[in-house]
């Protein structure tokens, strides 16, 4: 199956690692993976490359036994070095027209209103995630929250598949799986007590509501 078409269908739930609630990383990916989880992106700002790495070897050896799309965050490099299936890259990160000179794999970015989300899908962009939806204080630097109708408006503006992420839980995740492609969350699994259980709720309302689509 084309890298492009598992996208598509694994994109529903989407998962990205932080390791500042009390789980490694490893750990995290292990959970949401066992839960049914198929795209994990690895989300880490403060650790050594070297560290970086390793761990994203380990996480991308996971993902294959459990045959789930892995990507890295901001991190070009690390995601060659990891053989990532794509990297995420925000306003400030390399452009994905550069990013896909040098890198063979997915390309994800971040937009918070459609002109961003335009341009990403022209410099050959093949997901937005767009953001943040809700309040959130996962992300330091997030901007205030575009709310659904901010989300509307990026997936009018493009046709590549759009998450939503910022402040995503199992009480809102509907509002927004009825606009997006997907929902992608950090605390409302990595904050939970049991990661794996929130998991596999958050996966039992997008598969439900997308039975209810078709
Ligand atoms: N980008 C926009 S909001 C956000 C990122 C990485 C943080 C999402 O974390 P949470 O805990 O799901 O709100
Ligand atoms: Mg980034």
């Amino acid at each position: 199956m084309s890298l492009k078409l598992k996208l598509r269908e694994s994109i529903g739930l989407y998962f990205i690692t932080d390791a500042g609630f009390g789980k490694t990383h490893d750990e995290l990916a292990e959970a949401v993976l066992k839960a049914g989880v198929r795209i994990i992106q690895f989300r880490e700002k403060k650790a050594s490359t070297k560290n970086m790495v390793e761990t994203a070897r380990r996480i991308r050896k996971l993902c294959d036994e459990y045959n789930a799309l892995f990507f890295v965050n901001d991190r070009i490099d690390v995601a060659l070095a990891c053989y990532a299936d794509g990297v995420h890259l925000g306003q400030e990160d390399m452009p994905a027209s550069i990013a896909k000179e040098i890198f063979d794999g997915l390309i994800g970015v971040s937009a918070e209103n459609g002109e961003e989300a335009i341009r990403a899908e022209k410099d050959g962009a093949d997901y937005i995630g767009a953001g943040p939806v809700f309040e959130t204080t996962t992300k330091e630097d997030a901007g205030s929250s575009i709310g659904i109708e901010g989300l509307r408006r990026i997936v009018d503006a493009v046709s590549i598949p759009v998450v939503g992420i910022g402040g995503i839980t199992k009480h809102n995740a509907q509002l927004v799986l009825q606009i997006a492609d997907g929902i992608a969350v950090i605390s409302a699994i990595a904050a939970s007590s049991n990661p794996e259980r929130e998991a596999r709720e958050l996966l039992e309302i997008v598969e439900k509501f997308k039975k209810e689509k078709d």
